[in-house]
């Protein structure tokens, strides 16, 4: 082989004609920090192909943003008792100092509370408005009448028909996974203020996307039969199901408010706006955004985890079919989820591990967690991540195998060579140098056709195969080993031509090696981008090197060119830094187990409350009384029926404490009792009131009294 046919272009372009991409990622909502889920879920694979195109040449936008309106956003600001303002930029910006911090490149990270997305976005829902698309309908849904406003099912909370967890959402039960509907949770309660939601008419506008049911088939299943596996599927499935017609509109103050005049109280629903704030993005970001959305020859990429399918398959093309005038996606690439530990990700328990943490935690190591995210990704199932599999990955893969290479080449160069690119002798290659010549431009070809078809995890797994095959024909060459025969033949009178052949064959290894190092900077910079820069700076070469014309050529680096000491590209982490890692995962859930433990004591319903005012607490009548009799409440196992003397009157009293006290043992006690509470029926007793109790950690409950004995009726505050 000649150095003429090594260097011969290895790489074919993408076969699209130079089309313009338009990629993105989904819009995360600022409710919260940024947990390795939705790392190894979207973004991590969107910025591994955008650095790929970028370094194709070609024209990209990458544009992602918080996603700030819905349900999510407010259910967040009752928790943390502030408004859904302060929620949005409190969470959008750590969300962007992650993002920044682990090297998702977006050319632009927006967010939806900004104007030009509330414009667009109401732009698009009045121009589906006037082209009469949408339905108007009156339906009946729940309504909290003192808080005086409609209820999304996560407002909702009761007792869970499955599993009997009194705190299940109207949505689902947190605790068994159940998906349930409003109707379903018995003794249904308002989260924001405790009242039964009752059922009231509300008026909203529906887009039937049963219209568009022949289009979306034709469309999907006739002409995107090359979308991944789990996307195909999931589309096909919902549109054999059939569609159905869709509120696109919310009773709601936090959102875009529908540009309607009768319209008061309603706003877009966060999925119709969402979407569109990728196209709003695009404005922000540049004048010809109308390019990357309207002209045919652009490409458009969604990048997404499996929960959003729907969304981004069906409901957003058939909203942008409507609307006329856009380009519509040609894939949507997405992944399933990644669970930690072998449990699914909690952010409500704490069983996550959040991006901004590790960070600190591994300062330097943000490639290590990409590269994991990456080699590990969820793409054709859901995956688990653990903390060992982490340092098992790091310590064998990206210290023992990629980082040896490297750092054993340019030690090498450094002992052998002079700290110089040593020269190619043509005619003393073997068959060894020439494989690996040949494995440097197949295994190129290998990773773009992988990334070409987003299955990232076979693309960074030939990289790594590429690697072993540098240190296999170092091991196999051993030029240690040849400047040892050389050092003693040169002592020795007729080592003449011995002498010529070792140097040159010392030479052609560490010149292979060093080609075979600059290849490996182009091939690994679209997943690791912090090492490919570290390499970059090592051989002394400009980021132009990365260019992926460069990959599977062997002349990068010019022969007598000098280059830098090694620099070590990744560090052994160590057991104590895993255990920690395990114990702090571990510690989080035990403490929120903790909090909602303390939450429901005194029959607490959500550990959602928010924090009141003095005012609200005094909305509360308690007063001490004095049980004067009790009796079991038949046909149940756990309430008892009390009589209290209040002082002035007697009030019934049922309570759930039948399993912790008899009847004979409450007569004669004083208890706290809230007297303003409105009555209830329980099992035909009209309950005029409540007594407190104290739950201990094994759930037994303590009726609260007084420490000293006072008169019945008294105040208590
Ligand atoms: N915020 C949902 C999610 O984070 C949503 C994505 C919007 S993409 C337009 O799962
Ligand atoms: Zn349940």
């Amino acid at each position: 082989m000649t150095s003429k046919s090594i260097d011969q272009d290895t790489n074919t372009p993408l076969g699209d004609g130079g089309k313009r991409y338009l990629v993105t990622a989904a819009l995360p909502y600022a409710n919260g920090p940024l947990h390795i889920g939705h790392l190894a879920g979207c973004y991590i694979p969107s910025d591994v192909y955008v650095r790929y195109l970028r370094a194709q040449k070609k024209d990209v936008k990458f544009v992602c943003g918080s996603d700030e309106h819905g349900v999510p956003i407010t259910i967040r600001a009752m928790k943390e008792a502030v408004s859904p303002q302060q929620v949005v930029d409190k969470y959008h910006g750590m969300i962007k100092e992650s993002f920044e911090q682990m090297g998702i490149s977006f050319d632009i990270y927006s967010r939806t509370s900004g104007k030009v997305h509330h414009e667009t976005a109401a732009a698009f829902f009045t121009k589906l408005y006037n082209d009469g698309l949408f339905e108007e309908k009156e339906t009946e849904q729940y309504y909290d009448e003192k808080a005086k406003t409609f209820l999304a099912d996560r407002y909702i909370v009761g007792t869970c028909p499955v599993c009997a967890s009194p705190n299940a959402y109207g949505d689902q039960c947190e605790k068994c996974g159940s998906s349930l509907s409003p109707e379903q949770l018995i003794n249904p309660r308002s989260t924001l203020s405790d009242a039964v939601p009752v059922k009231k008419k509300t008026r909203h506008w529906y887009f039937p996307l049963q219209n568009y049911e022949p289009w979306l088939k034709q469309w999907i299943l006739e002409e995107h039969k090359e979308w991944k596996n789990n996307v195909f599927g999931q589309c096909k499935s919902w549109l054999d199901n059939g569609l159905q017609s869709r509120a696109m509109t919310r009773d709601s103050n936090w959102g875009i408010k529908v540009p309607l005049p009768d319209a008061e109280g309603k706003v877009l629903y966060v999925w119709f706006d969402a979407p569109i704030g990728y196209i709003s993005a695009t404005k922000e970001l540049t004048d010809k955004w109308a390019d990357y959305w309207c002209k045919e020859d652009t490409k458009l990429v969604h990048f997404i985890g499996k929960d959003n399918i729907v969304f981004h398959c069906i409901i957003f093309p058939a909203m942008l079919k409507a609307h006329g005038g856009f380009v519509l996606p040609d894939n949507v690439p997405a992944n399933e989820f990644l669970n930690i530990e072998g449990d699914k990700v909690s952010t409500s328990r704490n069983w996550a591990i959040w991006v901004h943490e590790y960070i600190k935690d591994f300062p330097g190591c943000e490639d290590v967690l990409r590269y994991v995210l990456c080699a590990n990704a969820p793409e054709t199932k859901d995956n688990d991540f653990t903390w060992k599999d982490f340092q098992e990955r790091n310590n064998s893969e990206l210290v023992n195998n990629f980082g040896n290479f490297v750092n054993r080449t340019w030690v090498l160069m450094h002992k052998l060579c002079g700290g110089k690119v040593p020269k190619l002798h043509d005619s003393i290659l073997d068959d060894t140098d020439k494989i690996l010549v040949e494995n440097i431009q197949h295994s190129t070809l290998n990773i773009q056709h992988s990334i070409e078809e987003f299955k990232f995890r076979d693309a960074l797994f030939e990289v790594m195969m590429l690697s072993d095959k540098g240190n296999k024909y170092m091991q196999k060459k051993e030029p240690w080993i040849v400047a040892k025969k050389l050092e003693s033949s040169n002592a020795s009178p007729e080592g003449g031509d011995l002498e010529g052949a070792t140097q040159k064959s010392i030479d052609n290894c560490l010149h292979l090696c060093l080609q075979l190092t600059a290849n490996l900077a182009v091939l690994i910079n679209p997943f690791l981008p912090n090492t490919a820069r570290k390499m970059l700076h090592m051989m002394k070469v400009m980021d132009k090197m990365l260019d992926w014309q460069n990959a599977g050529k062997i002349k990068l680096l010019s022969v007598g060119y000098s280059l830098r000491e090694p620099q070590l590209l990744f560090r052994k982490i160590e057991d104590a830094e895993i255990s920690l890692q395990i114990e702090k995962l571990k510690s989080g859930i035990m403490k929120t187990e903790e909090q909602s433990q303390k939450s429901e004591v005194g029959h607490q319903t959500s550990g959602l409350k928010p924090q009141i005012q003095y005012d609200d607490f005094a909305k509360l009548e308690l007063k001490a009384g004095t049980v004067t009799a009790c009796e079991k409440v038949e046909k149940t196992d756990k309430l008892l029926k009390l009589e209290v003397d209040l002082g002035t009157e007697k009030r019934t009293i049922v309570s759930g404490i039948a399993l912790y006290y008899k009847p004979e043992e409450v007569v004669g006690k004083q208890v706290i009792v809230v007297s303003n509470l409105a009555a209830r029926k329980m099992k035909g007793i009209e309950s005029q009131g409540m007594v407190l109790t104290a739950e201990d950690s094994n759930g037994k409950l303590h009726l609260l009294k007084p420490e000293n004995p006072v008169d019945p009726g008294s105040n208590i505050s």
